[in-house]
């Protein structure tokens, strides 16, 4: 690799400078700013000094790598064939390229580096992290001038809030008399209902009442009475459907009712046929699917396939306190055209709940040190 110094009133105009000589393979190595001196301390101006590194052309001699020795004569058919081949492996290579290369942004201005290291260390996609880049580039060149931190920010926030434009967020108006919670395991599904009733009671004035149809677990009922005595109102306890039925019932004069659902490895297809045999999700109700923000994004989506063909309302994502990255679920929001109703970031019921918010998700992925 050599070296070449460039010198520039702004990051971008050097940047454009080394595009015009070695195109998209250059690197950026270093960036300094430097300041003139001016005439007697006056007119002192700003320039920047940005050292790129590129690989040589190959020699013309090098570049042709024949197929075939030059004395062997080819057939007009062959030919025809080695150019198909050779247009098939471009576009293969191109293919590629695009769907498996990961974003480098080393191509970009010093200046954006921070923002676009923090996307990537946040696991957003690659293809919203590059939208970014090429937008904040292309403002910065037309504008003639190097954004500052916040200003790139603002530029990301928008970008961002355009992608995940007319999902639902927050919103829960307890307007239907059945909330059921869904979701694997130990992800908060008991505590998050229990924080979601004490929230209906204590501001809407609601009567309640709980069905649990956790019977796998003894502790899961008893966990379930502790926060439902605290509330003052009934639980039932359904073994099966008929069992669901009969808790409706005895439940009907509640305004509304809370059904908390077993934990289960749902990537098991028994485990989804029976809680589609036990709830009557053609009720009137509101039905949320509970992800742990600290489970890996691709187990998530397999748990997402799973419940795909359940009324999903929104997602509620809890532990919010157990991780720094949030790029997963923004890219989970967009692939599955979902909104969140909910954020827990704690174990205290009903304390660490709130409504989502765009915003609110949006800092966590941009702002360093944003806490849920
Ligand atoms: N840090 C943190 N812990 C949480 C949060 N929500 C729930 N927990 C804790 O996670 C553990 C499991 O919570 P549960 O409400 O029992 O989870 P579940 O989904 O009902 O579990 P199963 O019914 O066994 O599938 C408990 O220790 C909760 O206190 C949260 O937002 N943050
Ligand atoms: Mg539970």
């Amino acid at each position: 690799m050599k070296m070449k110094k460039y010198t520039a009133d702004t990051m971008v105009q050097a940047m454009e400078k080394i595009r015009q000589d070695f195109g998209e393979d250059s690197v950026i190595l270093s960036s300094t700013i430097v300041q003139s001196k001016g005439i007697l301390g006056l007119f002192k101006k700003k320039s920047v000094e940005v050292v790129a590194g590129y690989d040589e052309p190959i020699s013309p001699k090098e570049k042709t790598v024949p197929l075939f020795t030059e004395h062997v004569k080819r057939d007009s058919g062959q030919e025809a064939m080695i150019d198909e081949l050779k247009k098939e492996m471009k576009e293969m290579k191109q293919l590629l390229k695009a769907n498996h290369a990961p974003f480098e942004f080393h191509q970009y201005p010093e200046e954006m580096q921070a923002l676009l290291t923090r996307l990537s260390a946040q696991e957003l996609n690659d293809a919203t992290i590059q939208k970014i880049a090429s937008e904040i580039f292309a403002r910065m060149k037309a504008e003639k001038v190097d954004f500052t931190a916040d200003e790139q920010k603002k530029i990301a926030r928008e970008i961002l809030k355009e992608e995940l434009a007319d999902l639902p967020f927050g919103g829960v108006h307890f307007k239907k008399k059945y909330v059921n919670v869904l979701g694997p395991t130990g992800v908060g599904k008991t505590t998050t209902i229990a924080k979601i009733a004490a929230r209906s009671l204590i501001e809407n004035k609601r009567k309640a009442g709980f069905v649990t149809t956790d019977t796998y677990r003894i502790a899961a009922i008893e966990q379930l009475r502790t926060y439902a005595n605290l509330l003052q109102a009934p639980v039932e306890v359904a073994y099966n459907d008929t069992d669901f039925k009969e808790a409706l019932k005895n439940l009907s004069a509640k305004d509304i009712v809370f059904i908390d659902t077993a934990g289960r490895n749902y990537k098991e297809k028994k485990f989804v046929e029976d809680l589609k045999k036990l709830i009557d999700f053609k009720l009137e109700m509101e039905s949320y699917l509970v992800l742990s923000a600290t489970t890996k994004e691709s187990d998530m989506r397999s748990i997402i396939d799973q419940f795909l063909e359940f009324p999903i309302k929104q997602f509620i994502f809890t532990k919010l306190d157990e991780t720094e990255t949030f790029g997963p679920v923004f890219n989970l929001l967009r692939d599955y055209n979902m909104g969140i109703a909910y954020v827990a970031d704690g174990q205290e019921v009903p304390e660490d709940l709130e409504e989502a918010t765009v915003e609110k998700i949006l800092t966590l992925l941009l702002e360093e040190g944003a806490h849920a």
